[in-house]
């Protein structure tokens, strides 16, 4: 005699495993001396934001003191914060990009 079971979907199952990676948050930090375009520059050549995104951010940023780049794995999002803060430090800007693990 055979007993049936139901098909155990994942999400039932009690632990379901995450395949997807942690995902990290870039953003940027307000200051008083990097100039708007330089910072709109940034945002669209390191990013791939639009000029009407980079703008909207670089303005989240200069009124609420950090505004979000982007969403990235933790690899690329090390990588993107390097090269802002490598960047901004050849033309001694103060800019400051950071990450932080999302959800
Ligand atoms: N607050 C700067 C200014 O008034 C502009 C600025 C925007 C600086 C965003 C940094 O991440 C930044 N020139």
């Amino acid at each position: 005699q055979t007993t049936y079971r139901p098909l155990e979907t994942e999400e039932a199952s009690e632990q379901a495993v995450s395949d997807e990676p942690p995902m990290y948050r870039v953003l940027l930090l307000n200051d008083d001396f990097t100039p708007m375009d330089f910072v709109v520059q940034i945002l669209m050549q390191l990013f791939g934001l639009t000029f009407d995104q980079a703008n909207a951010v670089m303005l989240e940023v200069h009124h609420y003191g950090r505004g979000v780049c982007g969403e990235f794995t933790r690899e690329i999002a090390e990588t993107r914060v390097s090269q802002v803060n490598q960047i901004a430090r050849e033309h001694e800007y103060p800019l400051m990009c950071v990450m932080e693990r999302a959800e």
